[in-house]
Order: C-alpha cells, then sequence, then structure tokens
C-alpha cells in the first residue's frame, strides 16, 4: 500500500530533477521513485543526450522543463516555480541520491519542520562518493555558516532536500533575468552554490529545520560536473554575500520594530574566511599533485 492511500494527510510530492546528459542513469533514479509522487519534473540543462527521450519513454507523464540559464542551481529554481504540489524534493540525476528516502523526508516535515534537509553526517546517514577534499570543504564551510547563523548543520553542501512549496517565495530564487553577458552565462546562485544559498536563506528567515539522514551513493554513469575547488570557492563567496543580505535585511527589520542591532563578528568571520581558501588550496595541490589553476570558472560575486 502506498503512503498517499495509508494515510490521508500524505502531501501531494513534486519531484525535482535536474539533468544535464543523464540518459543511462535516469532509469536507475526512476525505478526508485515512490509509486504515489504527485508529479515528476525533469528540468534539463540542454542535454547532448537522449535524456529528455529516455525520461518521456520511463514516464510518460513526466514533466520536462527547460531551464533559464546555465547551471544546476538555476535548474533547480526553475523545478521549484514549476512545482504544483505541496512538497517539492529535490533529487540528482546521476543515481547518488535515492528516491526512496522521500518518505523518510516527507515523515520530518508531517511533524513540524518547514525545510528536511539531508545529512550525510548523521547516524542513519553516510556516503560511499564524496573525497576527502570534500569532505574537508564541506565541514568548514558548515562551521562558517553555523558561526554566522547560529544553526548546526551537519552537511551544508549535500542537495537532497525535501520542502514545503509555499516556502518557495522565501528562497527568492531568479529565473526570469536574462544571463549575464560576462563569465559563463550562469547569474549568482545558479551553479552548485545553490544548496548553500538556500541552506542560509532558510535560516536567516527563521524556518525549521529537520536534519534527515541520507545516504549518498557513487554517480553510476558518467562524470561529475563539480569542481570541488572552484565551485568550492563560489561556495565560500556566497556565504559572504548571503551572510550580508541576512545582515541588511534582519537590521532592517529591526528597525522597523525599533529594537537595536546586535554587531556582526566581521573580522572574525574574514579570518575564517582567508584560512579557508588556503586550506583548500593546499588540499587541492595534496590531491592533485599540482598547483590549482583557477581560472576563469570563479566569476566574481555580485553587486
Ligand atoms: N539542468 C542542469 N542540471 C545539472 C547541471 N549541472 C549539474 N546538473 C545535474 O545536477 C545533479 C548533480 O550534478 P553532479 O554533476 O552529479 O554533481 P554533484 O552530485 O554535486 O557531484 P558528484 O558527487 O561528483 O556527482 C545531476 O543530476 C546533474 O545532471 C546544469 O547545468 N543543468
Ligand atoms: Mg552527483
Amino acid at each position: 500500500m502506498s503512503q498517499a492511500s495509508s494515510n490521508p494527510s500524505w502531501p501531494r510530492v513534486s519531484v525535482v530533477i535536474p539533468t544535464l546528459n543523464e540518459a543511462r542513469n535516469l532509469p536507475h533514479v526512476f525505478a526508485r521513485l515512490p509509486a504515489d509522487v504527485y508529479e515528476v519534473i525533469v528540468v534539463d540543462g540542454h542535454s547532448v543526450d537522449d535524456t529528455i527521450a529516455v525520461a518521456r519513454q520511463l514516464r510518460p507523464d513526466v514533466r520536462v522543463i527547460q531551464q533559464t540559464r546555465r547551471g544546476k542551481g538555476n535548474a533547480l529554481a526553475c523545478g521549484f516555480e514549476a512545482a504544483t504540489g505541496d512538497v517539492i524534493a529535490m533529487v540528482d540525476a546521476d543515481g547518488s541520491a535515492d528516491p526512496g528516502e522521500i518518505p523518510r523526508f516527507v515523515d520530518a516535515l508531517l511533524s513540524g519542520a518547514d525545510f528536511a534537509k539531508g545529512t550525510r553526517f548523521a547516524a542513519g546517514g553516510g556516503s560511499t562518493d564524496i573525497t576527502r577534499l570534500r569532505r574537508f570543504g564541506n565541514r568548514m564551510l558548515g562551521a562558517v555558516v553555523n558561526l554566522c547563523h547560529g544553526t548546526r548543520y551537519s552537511d551544508l553542501c549535500y542537495g537532497y532536500n525535501v520542502f514545503w512549496q509555499k516556502h518557495v517565495p522565501v528562497l527568492d530564487l531568479d529565473v526570469t533575468s536574462p544571463p549575464s553577458r560576462r563569465g559563463d552565462g550562469r547569474l549568482w546562485g545558479d551553479g552548485f552554490e545553490i544548496e548553500t544559498l538556500l541552506h542560509m536563506r532558510v535560516a536567516a528567515e527563521g524556518l525549521r529545520v529537520a536534519e534527515v539522514p541520507s545516504f549518498e551513493h557513487p554517480r553510476i554513469h558518467g562524470v561529475s560536473n563539480l569542481n570541488a575547488v572552484s565551485d568550492g570557492l563560489r561556495v565560500l563567496t556566497t556565504i559572504v554575500v548571503e551572510r550580508r543580505r541576512a545582515s541588511r535585511r534582519h537590521r532592517s527589520r529591526r528597525r522597523a520594530s525599533g529594537a537595536r542591532t546586535p554587531a556582526v563578528p566581521a573580522r572574525e568571520l574574514i579570518h575564517m574566511e582567508m584560512a579557508l581558501v588556503r586550506m583548500l588550496y593546499v588540499l587541492h595541490t595534496i590531491e592533485h599533485g599540482r598547483p590549482l589553476a583557477l581560472g576563469s570558472r570563479v566569476p566574481p560575486p555580485p553587486g
């Protein structure tokens, strides 16, 4: 019996799946989807393989949409906007996230959470995919965010999350602006920094977050689109930019209510960021046996 038929209050779940050349992985991912999901939205990034045809063949009712710019973050934003269910589940298409875990996340929402955040680093979770460099970077970046927001995130950069659709406006994601003419066409938040951006905005708005243990598997076919160092630096910049955004909003709200604004520990933060950049550089050199060439993949922050 499905969750929806055994529990009348079970919400309608929209599964949002960003895809970039994932035709060979989709059969594994779709096979693990719970029987009663309300809709499956594939947000494609102009794949040059058979991703869309395979998705339609596997599931004739799939909704396929094209993203408006480039990057996983933009794809997710487009998917969130298109979703019509009560709950949105973000699921990667490479076989690393198990859609069979979705009911566990939904349970956390039904127990009172606004946002169910996957974690590989809690009892019951794990990963056979994460490298030493990524684990270390993730832990350091998470520590900075926890310091900024007073959160207790154990896994900042994990992409498996489920949340109530009514909170999409809080995320304040821009899907309509044209791609930038400079750089690689991504705007801020369009890349792999999206998870960090979401978690920081959710924390800044005071939503209730429940961490849900999740297991990450290695990608089944194909190669990762993520670069631990350049994307790690985008995450780092996101933390700084989002921190400022949250402070601005917090200040204007407090001003509106007539309360005094507490000081932000900016110096400590800058020291931590600098230390983190140095550590990423050293670790990249150790892991790849050559110094890091950042090239043009790290764009300037917005503003
Ligand atoms: N639509 C769209 N999807 C993307 C884009 N980049 C990545 N994706 C998808 O986002 C998901 C995660 O991308 P991956 O390349 O697996 O990156 P990752 O999971 O962070 O890194 P690994 O752990 O190394 O696999 C996959 O489903 C990709 O197909 C993009 O530019 N557009
Ligand atoms: Mg992956």
